[in-house]
């Protein structure tokens, strides 16, 4: 069984990935805008196969040239270090 993040944890793991927030769900959100769909498609593909390796994945939206990501983890019912750490790899890319 996954931990879920304690309060604690979430507040100063918040400071650790800027531009995320945690949602009306309760999942850590980040909305990003790029120039074209090929270049938001090929951040979504270099995201992909970062999840892969992680064994930990996304729940997106893609309209043109706007990704909005979700992360949490289904296994804990919550918010996890895995959402942090994907987090963190995300924001390395952008
Ligand atoms: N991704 N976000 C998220 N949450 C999960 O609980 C999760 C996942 N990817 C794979 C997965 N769980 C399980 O299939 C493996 O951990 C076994």
């Amino acid at each position: 069984m996954i931990k879920q993040l304690t309060n604690e944890e979430l507040q100063q793991g918040l400071t650790t990935i800027p531009g995320w927030t945690v949602n009306d769900a309760g999942k850590l959100e980040r909305n990003l805008t790029f120039d074209t769909f090929q270049a938001a498609f090929a951040f979504m593909t270099h995201v992909a196969l970062i999840a892969e390796k992680m064994d930990h994945h996304p729940e997106w939206f893609n309209v043109y040239n706007r990704v909005k990501i979700e992360l949490t983890t289904h296994d804990a019912g919550g918010l996890s270090k895995r959402d942090l750490k994907l987090a963190e790899a995300v924001n390395k890319l952008v």
